[in-house]
Formats: C-alpha cells, structure tokens, sequence
C-alpha cells in the first residue's frame, strides 16, 4: 500500500506542481492608471510590469484607440531640467520588475482624441517581443 502510494505521489506530484506555476509563468501588468486631461493634449500612462519568467522580454510598442501611444523615458540633467526621450524598445529583466512612473518611464498619450476623466478607463495594448500583446484597462485617476 505504501509503495502504491510513492508512486502515485512521484507521478502525481510534477503533475500538480505545473499546474500551480502555470499561471504565473508570464507577464503581469499591475497597479496601471493615467492621468486625466483633455482631448488635444498629452497624459501618460503609468505600471509596473512583472516578468515570472526565467527570460528576459522587451517592450516594443503600446497602442491605444484614444491617442498615439509612444514608449517615453523622463530625465534630469545637470541643471535640473527635466526632458523626455521616445524610447525605441524597453528591455523588462528575466524574474524582475520593471516601473513605469511619473519621472521615469512612461507610455506618452499623445494627441488624445477625447478628455480623460477621472474614472474613466483606457484600453491599452502592449507589445512584447516575447509574449506578444497584453491589453490591460488603465484607469483614469489624479496622481
Ligand atoms: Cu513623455
């Protein structure tokens, strides 16, 4: 009965195992919003990605049906003048995170084609090299 049991358990228990880290052997986008404004103008969208895999992905390109969607990193220089650079791809580290947020990396909302309200939420897609396209909802709210 025993040795039933062992083998039972030896196959068994591989089985299981993948079943629990299934679901977080991938990339999750968390604690995503943006910032209201009005349409014409620019917001920005803001999260943090988390990579549960063993590789590293790279970010490509985000796009939105409500504005024109660029990968931005915000800067200082010397004099303490903030600036902005488009940022062609953005690597995201194997099991690491990555922090989009005001100062640093952004998704730059150009040209919005509506008012974002506080409240309101914005289909966002983001294209990873790896993963393919995410769509997360970012929702609108004061920073
Ligand atoms: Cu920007």
């Amino acid at each position: 009965m025993k040795n039933i049991m062992r083998l039972l358990l030896a196959f068994f228990l591989p089985v299981m195992l993948t079943v629990a880290c299934g679901s977080s052997d991938s990339l999750g986008i968390q604690e995503a919003w943006a910032r209201p404004a009005a349409a014409g103008s620019n917001s920005a969208a803001y999260f943090r990605i988390e990579n549960h895999t063993k590789t590293e992905d790279v970010l490509l390109s985000a796009e939105t049906d409500i504005a024109t969607a660029e990968l931005h990193l915000s800067s200082m220089d010397e004099n303490g003048v903030m600036s902005m650079q488009k940022q062609a791809s953005v690597p995201v580290p194997a099991a690491g995170n990555l922090e989009f947020k005001p100062g640093g990396l952004h998704i730059m909302l150009i040209g919005l084609r509506q008012d974002l309200k506080p409240g309101d939420t914005v289909a966002l897609t983001l294209k990873f090299e790896k993963t393919g396209n995410m769509t997360v909802q970012v929702p609108v709210r004061e920073p």
